[in-house]
């Protein structure tokens, strides 16, 4: 994983639902990419999981793979409409959230990378943390264009948020999430929900509502803490009642 990395959070945690005990290698990112390459991942991104013999890239693929490896508690219901509607949610929490709180990380540490300090805390890099967020420019250069951290793509992000906030919250009032016995979505959205908790910028929109009871419930020690950094006309959609 790469310290901080929702979507491998979010499969720590389905690891831990498990019962299964797993070590954990922290990656820097973008070196991540070289690592997993060489280690034969079949992707380049984390979170990457050697398990079984098998080699497994991605937090939606690392899920099945679980619910295979070892059925129970099982990550995904055994009702087809029900597995359906979770496998909806799963695949919205990593294409659409999930993808739009990491340009969001990353426009923020673009504009100030000090809080790169607390998602790494505690992490084994292979360099002191302090170091490694000296030297990160290259990195935090390389991830923007990665991820394709536009401005205007955050902007766009952060006026969908409320929206999306709805859409969470209508799915824990349907039963698709929130339930007793936390699925494969309920990780993936609030692995997501959680990083954004950790801006400052977004947390006062997200913590009072069923979204973010979610999220605080599932992962109660989410690591990181980004203070207000974003411009003020981005945050306005937040700030409205939705
Ligand atoms: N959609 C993928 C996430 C892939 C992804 O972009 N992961 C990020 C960390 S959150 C990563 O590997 N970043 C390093 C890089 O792309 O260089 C999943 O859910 O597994």
């Amino acid at each position: 994983m790469i310290p901080g990395s929702h979507p491998a959070i979010a499969a720590g945690k389905m690891l831990e639902r498990k019962g299964i005990g797993y070590k954990r290698v922290d990656l820097m990112p973008v070196i991540s990419r070289g690592v997993l390459k060489l280690m034969r991942f079949p992707g380049v991104t984390v979170p990457s999981l050697k398990i079984d013999g098998r080699r497994i890239t991605g937090s939606r693929e690392i899920s099945r793979a679980l619910d295979e490896i070892e059925p129970q508690p099982p990550l995904f219901p055994s009702d087809g409409t029900e597995r359906a509607a979770v496998e909806e949610a799963e695949r919205w929490g990593e294409e659409v959230l999930a993808d739009a709180v990491r340009r969001i990380l990353w426009n923020a540490i673009k504009r100030d990378k000090q809080p790169l300090r607390s998602y790494g805390e505690g992490a084994r890099l292979g360099v002191p943390i302090g170091l490694a967020v000296a030297t990160a420019g290259p990195i935090i250069a390389a991830e923007v264009k990665i991820h394709g951290v536009s401005d205007d793509a955050v902007r766009a992000d952060l006026a969908a948020f409320p929206g999306w906030l709805d859409r969470v919250d209508g799915w824990i009032a349907d039963g698709v999430l929130g339930g007793e016995e936390p699925n494969a979505a309920d990780f993936q959205i609030a692995a997501g929900l959680a990083l954004a908790m950790t801006f400052r910028d977004l947390r006062p929109a997200i913590e009072g509502r069923p979204a973010g009871e979610l999220a605080s419930r599932l992962m109660p020690d989410y690591p990181g803490d980004a203070p207000p950094v974003l411009p003020a006309e981005w945050l306005e959609p937040l700030r409205a009642p939705s």
